[in-house]
């Protein structure tokens, strides 16, 4: 096998984000681009030589082909062993699994998640390490230094490799192993779960929609839920991957999967619905009239886990991102386990499962997991949600019914701006930080602020820091709002505003969540003067 050395210069801008490394596709397709930051993880890990990884992505355009081109320089780099998804697909949490399942040192995932797919929209990129988890922030920053200092790549001048069957191939001294994408995974949830008492219930009529959105969890949701489980053929709709997701943002929210919405609020809806995303790592739950926030279900996860086999024994403890709503804060402490408060990323989650501090996880952005894998996990959750509608035998509505007259209810609301301009978007940050000491004792809109700050976060396990993770404002009568920039847009700024009310049992708590939240969104609009920043008020997306 003949190897090139080829020469190369830094390319700027190849720093992973939120969630790894997201351009524009057209980006990723130039010239040395993907070598360089293929390059870059390896230089960054101290080589390949004699390593195994897994790699799979979420098919997504340009998916194919990148594969081939890690296949070529893992082998040219002398890894021994590439652990490939037959056609090169694994969501996330099956990555993440077969990672920690075949103890090998880390994966390459291949996905921009809910970001749209296609030549002209985005592609990405993302590393995990040995334990399945996200890249945490030390191995990102050197990931991004090898990207500063690289001056050329090792790639293996070889045929592609046909993806499409199951076994295993060569290329030169690296053993190329061709996975079902699917297997290894579901026998993993069926040590989690009850299937028996879920497909008892399917068998006894019970209605689901799982809407797949034409992402990378469509085989796998058929191969659970259909046929495994039971239920009926056409359970799980838009199930076959497109590279282009049929045209949409594979994001599992209402706005984007406003067809399966709008079957769960009308006359003919099921049981159960829930969606996924681009890479299988986040879902969407909502019952028939009733849509569960993410942190609402995170918190109903939490209190109701040790319904379902894997966690009949309860659970170390919980860690939620900060913008994620305080409800399993309260679950927790009822309980009596811990809760950690960490910043948005998967990768701040791993440590302490490492540690056995936690086992469930969660971020308000409908990502949920627990420690079977270092990853959030769509159907993780889905199945969970099922386990428990098996056990305990009622609705969706009067599962969080029941919750919030225990607990209280956390109003809680996303509203998104997107394609900001950087500039203005940056300012008005800046503008809120600078207020931030004098905030408390002032009013907004009627509102006073109690407590401001800028979230920092130090991990207890290895002592790291982060700073600069969002700005948390809190108001009397338990408001808080919270604002950040997304770290996984490709385009402009997408400023985030996180809304949230508590409300104690026995307070009206069916109130619409909008009109509940209008006067934090109308304190917020003033405190920030997000109209002299970013010019309009109304967000384009509000989840
Ligand atoms: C968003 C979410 C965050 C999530 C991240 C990756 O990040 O807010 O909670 O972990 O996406 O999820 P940001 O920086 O845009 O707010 V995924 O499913 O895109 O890998
Ligand atoms: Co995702």
């Amino acid at each position: 096998m003949t190897f090139e050395t080829v020469a190369t210069r830094p390319i700027n801008g190849q720093k992973p984000g939120t969630s790894g490394l997201r351009k524009k596709t057209r980006i990723f397709m130039g010239e040395h681009y993907l070598e360089n930051f293929i390059q870059a993880i390896f230089n960054a890990i101290g080589g390949a030589d004699g390593k195994t990884f897994v790699v799979g992505g979420d098919g997504r355009y340009f998916n194919a082909v990148a594969i081939q081109t890690i296949l070529k320089m893992a082998a040219a780099n002398g890894a021994a062993e590439v652990i490939v998804g037959q056609n090169g697909h694994l969501s996330t949490p099956a990555a993440s699994h077969l990672i920690r399942l075949n103890k090998t040192d880390g994966g390459i995932i291949l996905s921009a998640s809910h970001n749209p797919g296609g030549v002209d929209e985005d592609f990405g990129i993302k590393f995990n390490i040995a334990n399945g988890g996200p890249a945490p922030e030390a191995v990102t920053a050197a990931m991004l230094d090898a990207s500063e200092t690289i001056n050329s790549y090792r790639i293996a001048h070889q045929p592609d490799v046909d993806l499409g069957s199951i076994g295993s191939a060569k290329m030169g001294q690296m053993k190329i192993t061709i996975v079902d994408p699917v297997s290894d995974y579901r026998a993993l949830m069926e040590t989690l779960f009850d299937f028996q008492a879920i497909r008892a219930m399917f068998a006894a009529g019970f209605t689901m929609r799982f809407d797949a959105m034409h992402a990378v969890t469509g085989p796998y949701a058929k191969a659970i839920l259909e046929e495994t489980l039971g239920a009926p053929q056409g359970t799980v709709v838009n199930s076959v991957p497109l590279e282009d997701f049929g045209g949409v943002h594979p994001d599992p929210n209402p706005i984007w999967a406003k067809t399966l919405m709008d079957l769960m609020m009308s006359g003919d809806a099921p049981d159960f619905g829930a969606a996924s995303d681009g890479d299988g790592d986040r879902n969407m739950i909502v019952g028939r009239g009733q849509y569960v926030t993410p942190s609402d279900s995170l918190a109903v996860l939490l209190a109701n886990a040790h319904l379902a086999p894997g966690y009949k024994d309860g659970v170390a403890g919980v860690a939620r991102s900060m913008p994620t709503s305080a409800a399993c804060d309260r679950v927790a402490e009822r309980l009596g386990v811990e809760c950690f408060e960490t910043p948005t990323g998967w990768k701040f989650f791993g440590n302490l499962m490492d540690a056995g501090r936690v086992t469930i996880c969660g971020e308000e952005s409908a990502g949920t997991g627990s420690n079977h894998v270092r990853e959030k996990d769509g159907l993780w959750a889905v199945l969970l949600w099922l386990n428990i509608l098996a056990v305990r035998k009622i609705s969706v509505a009067e599962i969080l019914a029941d919750h919030w007259a225990e607990y209280g209810r956390n109003y809680y609301s996303r509203h998104d701006y997107e394609a900001v301009p950087a500039v203005g978007a940056n300012q008005l940050i800046n503008h809120v930080i600078g207020q931030l000491a004098d905030l408390p004792g002032k009013s907004f809109h009627g509102l006073t602020v109690t407590r401001a700050d800028e979230f920092s976060y130090s991990d207890p396990i290895d002592g790291s820091q982060s700073s600069h993770q969002g700005l948390r404002i809190w108001f009397e009568g338990g408001g808080r709002v919270v604002l950040r920039l997304s770290g996984t847009g490709t385009e402009g700024a997408t400023l985030r505003v996180y809304l949230e009310q508590y409300r104690v049992p026995g307070e009206d708590l069916r109130t619409d969540p909008a009109v509940v939240l209008y006067p934090l969104k109308q304190a917020i609009i003033q405190l920030t003067s997000m109209h002299h920043f970013i010019g309009r008020t109304d967000p384009d997306v509000v989840t």
